[in-house]
């Protein structure tokens, strides 16, 4: 029997388990990368093991997130992540030089290496033919460390690609008809493998493009194959001695098969509030916009850009639009600027903002009241833009600049002749923007801010854990639900005190008065909690107002590994019909002397004298955490 691309990576970084779909394994981590909003704790994590230089094959911290710098805060954390990353023999991209999956595609994915990142489209890099996976920044720093990266051996479903994407038709439009077959938990558990001859169609931009929003589905990862169109890519990055072959086996087998034809796939767009709501753009129709943004880790590639400005060239942004756009990295603006690319952007009337997230985590360019926007990016959860009533609506390029001139929703096609871009044989490689680490480790000071508060820590698990339900959730709880971002809070990301105030402030406002007056509690859910992002403050921060257990109906994957780095329970309803049983309020108790021993917990309702049973599913590895008091607590225990 023959192995997939998946089985082979993993086979050849597995340190401990088997490659069973469900079963515990760990594997050699070679690459990681953070950026500033998840870096700051990730690096004081790193700090407190004591180990004085990454053991990986190469780290780096990006700086993209917070770079709108509205007072001292994310400044003195660019500071600090700079100087630390010197002193740790970390590779530091500095503000300006892009986002972090953008860079990281052009400048250091390898095929068939692992990386580990802390922000959820790390699998971006499963373009390349990497094994790239999000995760908690506590994670990555262990990985940082030299530790093993732990997860549940993923099902690899494989979808199979025929045809060729028509004129006006984008990559963003697969992994969007993905998303309406698959939703937004139908990868969880799993990775995605791409094979069949229209694989060799797409660029290495554009399957970044549908690997990026692999994390939308829930997947662990996406991956494609290292092909000719990779060893192009790489050559025209200056990097073919990078280069391996990564292919699967003709007789391969797979826990499931999707077939896509691209020759049948038409422009989509993803509806409020979720990224699997989409639709092809004729069926929704000519609807009114008020904004539209381009950019983001999921599109803002040289191509993506120069048909872009192909479209607006000559023409003027519609009066009822506000048009912004963010390349996704230097390289791809220097590239526009040199080829005049740019100035047809800027006389369009676009407005131009720096290469960094922006717009897609709400750092600036929030829309008016209740505004339709159209963004190029992969997500469009309810608030995320900074503007609680915006309807945000996912999109190409393409149809973003389309309707960017239209004023309504518009279909590309409906512009006429296809603007062909070609690749370019040769991109502008300048890694001047990215600092090595220092020779001299010794002499570097790492400076510090007032913004960078210690790490709180969890106490041992009690035998019996009591509090207050504090409240009772719907399905796909995101971690911006949970831990909000924008431009407001993400300054506080190295102040969990501080950012704590902000804790399901979208939801609740008075969560935060509540938890810290009932002296924490349960939180409850039902399925995918915590789906979204890699933000381990969703965890973090809960943890700190005495957050015990979530009870849901099933979690996401990173964030439940978060919650167990932090010390706090994700249990499960054995019968879901029990999230019918409590209200707000009530009063759990559940003795977990047992947690080792059973996986079926007693939630004891004092309120209403009724009983329900709770499932886990921990290794007696994660018990160990849980019952430490999180992660740290239990790495310090065993050094
Ligand atoms: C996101 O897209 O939600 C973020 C902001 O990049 C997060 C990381 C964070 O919250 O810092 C992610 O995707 O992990
Ligand atoms: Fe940045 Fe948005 Fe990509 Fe997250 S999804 S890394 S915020 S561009």
């Amino acid at each position: 029997m023959g192995y997939n691309i998946v089985q082979k990576i993993f086979g050849n970084h597995l340190l401990t388990g088997e490659m069973v779909p469900g079963q515990e394994i760990s594997i050699k981590i070679d690459q990681t990368l953070t950026q500033d909003a998840t870096g700051t704790m990730a690096y004081l994590q790193f700090e407190a093991m004591g180990v004085a230089r990454v053991k990986t094959k190469v780290s780096v911290s990006y700086v993209d997130h917070n770079t709108l710098q509205t007072g001292f805060e994310n400044a003195d954390d660019h500071r600090f992540l700079q100087t630390i990353a010197a002193k740790h023999g970390i590779h530091f991209s500095r503000p300006g030089n892009g986002i972090c999956h953008q860079v990281h595609l052009e400048r250091f994915g390898v095929p068939g290496m692992t990386l580990l990142g802390s922000d959820s489209h790390t699998p971006t890099a499963g373009g390349l033919g990497m094994i790239a996976i999000g995760a908690g920044g506590l994670d990555v720093a262990a990985a940082m460390a030299g530790g093993p990266f732990y997860l549940n051996m993923p099902k690899v479903v494989n979808v199979r690609l025929t045809g060729r994407l028509r004129p006006w038709v984008s990559a963003k439009d697969v992994i969007l008809e993905l998303l309406r077959t698959m939703t937004v938990k139908g990868g969880v558990g799993k990775i995605i493998e791409y094979s069949g001859e229209g694989v060799t169609t797409l660029s290495v931009p554009e399957r970044a493009t549908i690997t990026n929003m692999g994390a939308e589905l829930g997947a662990t990862s996406s991956v494609f194959p290292s092909d000719k169109v990779t060893l192009a890519f790489l050559t025209a990055q200056k990097r073919e001695k990078d280069w391996v072959e990564i292919t699967a086996d003709a007789d391969a087998v797979y826990d499931e098969v999707v077939e896509i034809n691209l020759s049948e796939l038409e422009p989509m767009a993803a509806r409020p509030h979720s990224p699997d709501n989409a639709a092809r753009v004729k069926e929704i129709g000519p609807i009114p916009v008020q904004q539209v943004v381009i950019g983001s880790c999921t599109n803002s590639s040289y191509t993506d850009l120069m048909r872009v400005a192909g479209i607006l060239k000559g023409k003027k942004v519609h009066p009822s639009i506000n048009l912004s756009i963010a390349p996704g990295s230097r390289q791809v603006f220097e590239m526009l600027a040199r080829n005049g690319a740019l100035a047809d952007i800027i006389s369009s009337g676009a407005r131009i903002l720096e290469t960094a997230c922006g717009p897609c985590i709400g750092m600036g360019q929030s829309p008016s009241s209740g505004a339709v926007t159209v963004r190029t990016f992969n997500r469009n959860f309810e608030g995320r833009s900074g503007t609680a009533d915006a309807r945000v609506y996912l999109c190409s390029p393409e149809v973003a600049a389309a309707t960017a001139l239209s004023g309504v929703l518009t279909d590309p096609r409906d512009l006429g002749e296809f603007i062909e871009i070609t690749a370019p044989e040769e991109f502008l490689v300048d890694d001047g923007m990215i600092i090595p680490p220092a020779e001299d480790p010794a002499g570097v000071e790492v400076l510090r801010g007032p913004n960078i508060k210690p790490l709180p820590v969890n106490k041992k698990l009690p035998k019996t854990v009591k509090g207050t339900v504090l409240l009772k959730l719907e399905d796909n709880i995101t971690t911006d639900h949970i831990m909000p971002a924008g431009a407001k809070v993400l300054p506080l990301r190295s102040n969990i005190p501080a950012i704590s105030l902000f804790v399901f402030s979208g939801i609740d406002v008075s969560f935060h008065d509540r938890a810290r007056a009932a002296g924490g509690g349960f939180v409850t859910g039902g399925h995918n909690y915590g789906q979204g992002s890699s933000r381990e403050h969703a965890a973090l921060a809960p943890m700190y107002l005495g957050i015990k257990a979530v009870i849901a109906k099933s979690f996401a994957r990173i964030h439940k590994a978060n919650l167990i780095n932090f010390g706090i329970l994700p249990l499960t309803f054995a019968d879901e019909k029990d999230y019918d049983t409590f209200k707000v309020d009530d009063t759990f108790e559940i003795s977990v002397s047992n947690l080792g021993k059973t996986n079926e917990l007693t939630v004891k309702n004092t309120t209403n004298g009724t009983t329900f049973k709770v499932q886990h599913d921990l290794t007696s590895r994660q018990v160990e955490i849980i019952k430490a008091g999180g992660l740290l607590n239990h790495t310090k225990a065993n050094a």
